[in-house]
């Protein structure tokens, strides 16, 4: 009895070892990336510097007839750069060795245009080895962006211009170490110095190039390379259709290989696509790529920079996100300060992965072998994955977390190597004994991160209810990321209707209407708030989980704005001066300066001053400097009672608060007699009186 028992066992394990043997792993399911492309995906967040002559004349684009001699960074450092980069977690630097202007940061044999003819380190600086040798210091990868758009060049145009490309491409290819990733721009013809001809240069960037053999020279040169190209040559990496930082929360790493590829496709890749095309947001820490004075007030802050971590990778895109340099050749100390803090908080938020080794359990095993099951899905290895029987295209896996246990981010990866395949899931979680939907989203594909308020529960449901091919997951993983409080925005529109917000996802807020400091104890926000006339409104974000709460936020609003009328202009878009929202903007164009923007209050009112916030957005025009200011009771008869400059307003755009003495009168008249461009354009954000 006893031996046949054993027999039965020995039998038992070596036919399910052998059926474990039989199971096969899936077929991959359509395009997958190649090693190139994996290594970059992996990598996840890398950063661009943008430096140039473009740095010395305030410019975003060069004309290509900028002196060299500007170009003097007297305290260049690539090593700080580099420094700033690895702190703030970039795994790689790709630097602008030569941007639309021709302006060369190397000493290429090809041009004159460049390092070598400028006074920095007497004409014997090489500003891309500097960058190569920080980066190696610092265990960074390195990459280039070569403008193909050359508006010095003579030849620019012309077959001849190909063979300067190339060979401006094999210097940097050759003689910098091993480059990761080379940046081609979409930017391409237009006018230009070309030379001294300073004309306008068409061209075709689909055939002008010929891709195909630069794509092999590169592929030559640097086996290891990925290719970001806008133009006409489908690249290893696409654009996401914004410099904005976000790419499309369903997002394929698809594209097709030829054939157009409208901004949607940019946007959110394309399910069907016959190519891996990977996504790559670029961004920059401030609102330009190069740097500008003006914006040294305008650096993205930590919850700014957090919303651009989860709508990158945490939308399985990778992050590129840049550093413009200063003349003096330095990162600024707030870009460096946010980056940094922004890659503490990143490492905070996803420190303890509540999900590592706890019992998982799957609707579906592939074959039922322990090789595919849910567990592997779970134990921070990203070279198993849980994977189901081929026809199964839903599918289930729960988490037992052992205990009631907060949490408010979800992770999840597919094991991309076997293509893209997720199109829907779900997020479930086991609340007081039932479940509770948390979320519900698109696609996966190398990383997804899903943010919600915490929810304390025993275990987590994840369910695919829609998929290209079988499901195949790498990795899960449950976190409760810090809340993180910071002090709320508080908008009022015309109507009179009150809007509080922050960045993140989770923290609640309480408010006062009387000047008093708000606390857990106040009114709680529900949603939009009718708060008319004069009010002080002060909120706090407030975090529920730690009791935690942010410093105050405080908006001080006078009189109702809803009777305002704009006197004798027909542009419907001009409500946006008085429709409380700093980043709506409306342009003067149609008259010359001076230029008269008149309002009619609807009432008369004491007053005793205003206020004017300039065009906040990153092409901002029209930001008015010198200025008059008129009130009056019928719209004919004026009386100037103020009139200056909103001084520094060009390096510093912020709202521009002038008094004077207390006056009546129905009608305001804010004249701009100059603006920081001199040209016949007004902007305003939001114009506003001050009453008594
Ligand atoms: C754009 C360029 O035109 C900008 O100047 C910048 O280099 C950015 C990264 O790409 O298209």
């Amino acid at each position: 009895m006893k031996r046949s028992f054993l027999y039965a066992v020995i039998l038992a394990f070596l036919s399910s070892s052998i059926g474990m043997a039989q199971v096969k792993i899936p077929a991959a399911c359509g395009p997958t990336p190649s090693e190139n492309q994996m290594r970059v995906q992996e990598m996840e967040s890398y950063a661009f510097v943008h430096f140039s002559l473009n740095t010395y004349t305030d410019q975003s684009w060069g004309f290509g007839n900028e002196d060299v001699k500007l170009f003097n960074p007297e305290k260049a450092d690539c090593r700080q750069w580099a420094r700033i980069c690895k702190e703030s977690g970039m795994k790689g630097i790709i630097i602008t060795a030569k941007h639309h202007c021709g302006f060369s940061l190397w000493p290429s044999k090809y041009t004159e245009y460049s390092v070598k003819n400028a006074p920095w380190k007497n004409g014997k600086g090489d500003m891309v080895r500097e960058m190569a040798d920080a980066c190696k210091e610092y265990g960074l990868k390195f990459g280039i962006y070569l403008s193909p758009w050359d508006r010095n060049h003579p030849d620019y145009g012309k077959p001849e211009y190909i063979t300067y490309f190339r060979n401006q491409l094999t210097e940097l290819l050759t003689n910098y170490g091993e480059v990761f990733e080379v940046w081609f721009d979409g930017a391409n013809g237009g006018d230009g110095y070309y030379g001294g001809a300073n004309e306008t240069r068409k061209i075709d960037a689909t055939t002008y190039y010929d891709w195909k053999k630069t794509y092999a020279l590169i592929h030559k040169l640097q086996p290891k390379c990925v290719i970001w190209n806008d133009g006409g040559e489908r690249g290893d990496l696409r654009w996401v259709g914004t410099e904005e930082g976000s790419v499309g929360e369903t997002n394929w790493s698809l594209l097709n290989a030829t054939g157009e590829v409208g901004w949607n496709m940019l946007h959110f890749g394309l399910e069907t696509g016959n190519a891996w095309v990977m996504a790559e947001v670029n961004t920059s820490i401030r609102p330009e790529w190069f740097y500008h004075p003006n914006e040294d007030t305008k650096v993205k802050t930590v919850p700014q920079l957090m919303d651009l971590y989860y709508h990158s990778i945490g939308r399985n895109g990778t992050m590129l996100l840049n550093y413009p340099i200063m003349p003096n050749g330095l990162i600024h100390p707030t870009d460096e300060k946010n980056g940094i803090e922004f890659a503490k908080a990143v490492k905070e938020s996803f420190a303890v992965n509540i999900a590592l080794n706890k019992k998982a359990k799957a609707s579906n095993v592939r074959g039922k072998s322990v090789k595919f099951g849910a567990a592997m899905a779970v134990d921070g290895k990203k070279s198993t994955y849980w994977a189901t029987d081929d026809n199964t295209k839903t599918a289930s896996l729960t988490i037992d977390l052992g205990k009631p246990t907060l949490f408010n981010r979800f992770l999840v990866q597919e094991y991309i190597r076997l293509g893209q395949r997720v199109k829907a899931f779900k997020l479930e979680a086991l609340v007081d004994g039932s479940w509770k939907e948390l979320a519900k989203a698109t696609t996966i594909g190398y990383k997804r991160i899903l943010r919600f308020p915490a929810v304390k529960a025993t275990q987590v449901r994840f369910s695919v209810t829609d998929s290209k091919c079988s499901p195949v997951i790498s990795s899960i993983g449950v976190y409760n990321a810090p809340v993180f409080l910071y002090a709320p925005a508080i908008i009022r529109n015309q109507s009179g209707q009150v809007t509080i917000n922050t960045n993140d996802i989770g923290p609640i807020f309480y408010y006062t209407l009387e000047g008093s400091e708000p606390t857990a104890n106040s009114t709680k926000y529900t949603g939009p708030f009718q708060a008319d006339g004069k009010v002080v409104v002060k909120a706090i974000s407030y975090d529920p989980t730690s009791r935690k709460s942010s410093p105050v936020g405080m908006e001080k609003f006078d009189i109702s704005r809803k009777n305002w009328k704009l006197v004798g202009i027909n542009d419907e878009k001009a409500a946006t001066i008085i429709d409380g929202d700093p980043a709506s903007v409306w342009h003067q164009r149609d008259v010359k300066m001076p230029m008269d923007l008149v309002i009619d209050l609807g009432n008369s009112y004491k007053m005793s001053g205003f206020r004017y916030l300039p065009d906040q957005n990153k092409w901002s025009a029209g930001i008015i400097t010198t200025y008059t200011f008129y009130v009056s009771d019928d719209n004919e008869n004026w009386k100037l009672v103020d009139q200056g400059e909103f001084s520094n307003i060009k390096n510093n755009p912020l709202i521009q608060i002038k008094n004077f003495t207390p006056v009546t009168a129905r009608f305001i008249k804010l004249q701009a007699i100059k603006n920081t461009s001199g040209d016949n354009v007004a902007g305003y954000a939001e114009v506003d009186v001050i009453t008594e």
